[in-house]
């Protein structure tokens, strides 16, 4: 019997424009839970390449990720930093579970109908399988909790469902081999390989809007700059968005319940929380009864202050290309270190060794 060790995974597409919300939403999240778990963070290059196959610079944008997960905060000595490709048993694992999952749970994803759109018939066959290579991310760790963004919510119940499957269909092979763990499903005890891994979905920013519209997503595709804040953004750029940001008319309100069916407000309510590490309610409590034209400044002021230090250090972090690329090989190599004998239990339960 093998124990699973409580273990955080979690990562960000190489695909440009890091913002706010990759940062409310996971990376600042991540930095909070190195104090209390083994991290691995990876920058997820082979997703990258789903919705767009040719990318100008895909070695810059990898760079720029990883710079990001420094300056942030990550620790490259205690934790897990590198990028998806260089570990293959990505591929692996997620080509056998590709063969666990059935066509209809990935039917049913909502993000591949979203970023497939009305073209479906042309889209990759690898942005369809895309929920099954993130299930491969996490469980070839056997990660036990995946902080993400609200956004990310239906792939993790994919990763259970599929964990669940395997563990399920091969649940003699697990224990003839002596590798099953005893797990807690609803209320029986059961032996499986995998565990059912914790999405960590918490905060008041788990899911930042546009600036531009407070009912879509904050996202590194929108053709609008204004609708996001870059995490490259210099101190004029955040307050000009900022105060361009769309709203209603209306004075804060003094309670949570006043934001509902106010997005826009809502949004820049739960941004400010999220960057001061209070709730919404406490935000409330000293802004609320104010106008925009008083809050957005100060929103600014505290967007520039806790950002403008992570740009300088991406800066200084990205002046050195060569040491980036060092700190990614030998986190491959760790992370590589912890997959390999998890990939070749994996194929024993198959029946692939
Ligand atoms: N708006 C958001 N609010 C909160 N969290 C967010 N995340 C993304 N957008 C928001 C979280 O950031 C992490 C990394 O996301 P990703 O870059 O791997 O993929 P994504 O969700 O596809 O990001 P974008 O910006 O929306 O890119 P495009 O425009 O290409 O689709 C994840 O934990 C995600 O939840």
């Amino acid at each position: 019997m093998t124990e699973i060790k409580p273990r955080v995974f979690s990562g960000v597409q190489p695909t440009g424009n890091l913002h706010l919300g990759n940062y409310l939403g996971a990376i600042k999240r991540w930095v909070a839970l190195q104090a209390s778990h083994e991290c691995i963070y990876c920058v997820v290059d082979l997703h990258a390449i789903t919705a767009q196959l040719v990318h100008d610079d895909l070695p810059g944008q990898i760079r720029e990720i990883a710079a990001a997960f420094i300056a942030a905060g990550i620790d490259t000595d205690r934790h897990i930093v590198f990028n998806q490709s260089r570990v293959s048993g990505h591929a692996e694992l997620a080509w056998i579970f590709n063969c666990v999952a059935r066509m209809g749970w990935l039917n049913r994803m909502t993000q591949f109908k979203e970023k497939a759109g009305k073209d479906r018939e042309n889209a990759s066959v690898g942005l369809f399988t895309y929920p099954d290579l993130m299930a491969a991310d996490i469980l070839l760790y056997r990660a036990t909790h995946v902080p993400v963004g609200e956004d990310q919510k239906q792939h993790l119940e994919l990763t259970r469902d599929i964990a669940q499957k395997f563990n399920n269909d091969f649940s003699a092979r697990i224990a003839a081999l002596g590798l099953g763990v005893p797990m807690d499903v609803g209320a029986e005890t059961v032996n499986g390989y995998f565990p059912l891994t914790e999405p960590m979905i918490e905060g008041p920013a788990t899911r930042v809007m546009s600036l531009r519209d407070g009912t879509k997503k904050m996202s590194k595709s929108d053709p609008s700059d204004l609708s996001r804040i870059n995490l490259t953004d210099d101190a004029d750029a955040i307050s000009r968005k900022i105060r361009k940001a769309k709203t209603d008319p209306d004075a804060l309100p003094s309670e949570t319940a006043g934001l509902a069916s106010r997005p826009e407000a809502d949004n820049l309510v739960g941004i400010y929380a999220a960057l001061a590490d209070r709730s919404k309610a406490d935000i409330l409590s000293e802004f609320g009864g104010q106008q925009f034209s008083a809050f957005k400044p100060a929103l600014a002021d505290l967007a520039v202050e806790k950002l403008s230090p992570i740009a300088g250090e991406m800066r200084r972090v990205l002046a050195d290309p060569a040491e980036v690329d060092r700190l990614l090989a030998k986190g491959a190599e760790r992370a590589d270190a912890i997959a390999l004998p998890i990939l070749a239990d994996v194929k024993r339960i198959v029946g692939l060794l």
